[in-house]
């Protein structure tokens, strides 16, 4: 990764926090909000059993929120959309339909209006992903994302949110991490909704890009001046040390199916042979027309690279191996490794015609621990230093980036992990509810308004 030339940011770069609702909001039966994966999704498969009936409150705090990150000299907020705060059921966003389906949520959408205000109120951007991993439970139950038909409901959904609320919000994250969605939650089963069969993996990663290409063009056709993109959790897939060169190919498969299966549809209307062969009796004439749409920016979530083996156990011949002895490893055992991040960056400018890119999520946790946040977190410091660092060599070797998305805002309910896991600027008391700023958020403050990335 080349040295810096500058360290000074463009002004117009822009620097943010993100989140998602399920993560976030709590409220989880509030004012007609309908049950998601997430509801159901068994809590012994969480850490403590911890549940995010909670978390930080932020359905009703979100003024707080807002407050905290206007005063952080943030720029832009990227929350998600709840599907089932505004299409209770999933099914239908036209309440026309005499089913007595659901319809629209009146309630949750005035939420999300509240929310768009505050932050316009506050002069901050607000960025909204459609989809943040909390499928509505009565899609699930038609199939979820094997089921062609849940592609066409967020279509409509997507509308809906448009409709209602673009007038205000102009900037759309359509899926998050669509990768980790299909693998760890219909996979490995970590996740919800806790699938463990690799069958219809094929499906869930196509109707997934399918649900994304008629998503962009139902907020195409419905205004003409928004900024549309998708977040993909892009990371290099390196082959583990070894004897077996059959590593190598374990690491291109697995390139092949979490990046290039969603890299490739949208910006080169085809699929990888991996992901080709797992698809094809689901992929119909015209789907890679609907998903090859074009788009204003690229959110690339980046935390480490992938270390994979060949093992002949597997029904893919794929396993994640762990990084190389001695590496710097994050709380989650990854490598902590900022050059990942640049080559990212670099394979999107040479390899996929330099889309913009926004950084939609990048950051570290404390170490895991079900105690306090540290709140001198100066570890954090350093990750993000690095990550920045990484970012700006990129841009200064031609790469197209617009922002720095911080994950996350406040500790909060990370997934399976329940609340052992802190990756805020913030510390969120659960007990209290009180809030403290630590060392990093007002480290970011000082890089958002000056645009100079110190050099530790
Ligand atoms: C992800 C998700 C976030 C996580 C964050 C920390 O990238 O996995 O978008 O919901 O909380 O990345 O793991």
């Amino acid at each position: 990764m080349p040295s810096l030339r500058s360290r000074q940011f463009p002004a117009e770069f822009i620097w943010g926090a993100a989140s998602s609702a399920f993560q976030t909001e709590g409220s989880l039966d509030a004012d007609g909000r309908g049950q998601s994966i997430w509801d159901v999704f068994p809590r012994e498969k969480i850490h403590d059993h911890a549940d995010a009936s909670a978390t930080t409150d932020s359905y009703r705090r979100y003024r707080d929120d807002v407050a905290l990150i206007a005063d952080a000299g943030l720029k832009a907020y990227r929350f998600s959309i709840s599907w089932t705060r505004v299409v209770p059921d999933g099914m239908s966003a036209t309440p026309l339909i005499p089913t007595g389906w659901s319809g629209v949520n009146q309630a949750g959408i005035d939420y999300y209006s509240r929310l768009i205000d505050a932050l316009l109120e506050r002069s901050v951007t607000p960025f909204a992903t459609l989809f943040h991993w909390d499928l509505p439970l009565g899609l699930q139950e038609r199939g979820g994302w094997t089921s062609r038909d849940t592609a066409e409901r967020f279509r409509d959904y997507a509308d809906v949110v448009s409709s209602r609320l673009g007038d205000r919000l102009k900037h759309f994250v359509i899926l998050n991490e669509a990768a980790v969605h299909a693998v760890l939650g219909h996979v490995l089963g970590v996740h919800a909704p806790g699938q463990t069969e690799t069958s219809a993996l094929g499906a869930i990663i196509h109707h997934q890009n399918l649900a994304q290409g008629l998503a962009i063009q139902a907020l195409r056709a419905g205004r003409s001046d928004l900024s549309i993109g998708t977040t993909m959790a892009l990371m290099p897939s390196r082959a583990a040390r070894g004897i077996t060169p059959l590593n190598n190919v374990a690491a291109n498969a697995f390139d092949e199916l979490w990046n290039g299966a969603f890299l490739d549809p949208l910006f080169r209307g085809s699929y990888p042979k991996t992901a080709r062969d797992m698809l094809q009796n689901v992929l119909l004439d015209g789907d890679l027309d609907i998903i090859r749409q074009p788009i204003d920016f690229l959110g690339v979530n980046y935390y480490a690279p992938a270390y994979m083996r060949f093992d002949a156990s597997s029904p893919s011949f794929v396993a994640p191996a762990s990084p190389p002895q001695g590496t710097e490893l994050d709380a989650f055992d990854r490598h902590v490794d900022p050059s990942g991040l640049f080559e990212t960056l670099e394979r999107l400018r040479t390899d996929y015609g330099n889309p913009r890119v926004l950084i939609t999520e990048n950051g570290c946790s404390d170490p895991l621990s079900d105690g306090p946040a540290q709140i001198d977190d100066r570890f954090r410091i350093d990750y993000l230093r690095r990550h920045i660092e990484a970012v700006k060599a990129a841009m200064e070797v031609g790469a197209n980036i617009g922002g720095y998305f911080h994950w996350t805002l406040l500790d909060n309910w990370e997934w399976a992990e329940g609340y052992r896991s802190k990756f805020g600027l913030v510390a969120h008391d659960r007990a209290t509810g009180t809030r403290a700023k630590k060392t990093s958020y007002d480290w970011l403050r000082t890089l958002a308004q000056s645009g100079l990335l110190d050099a530790g």
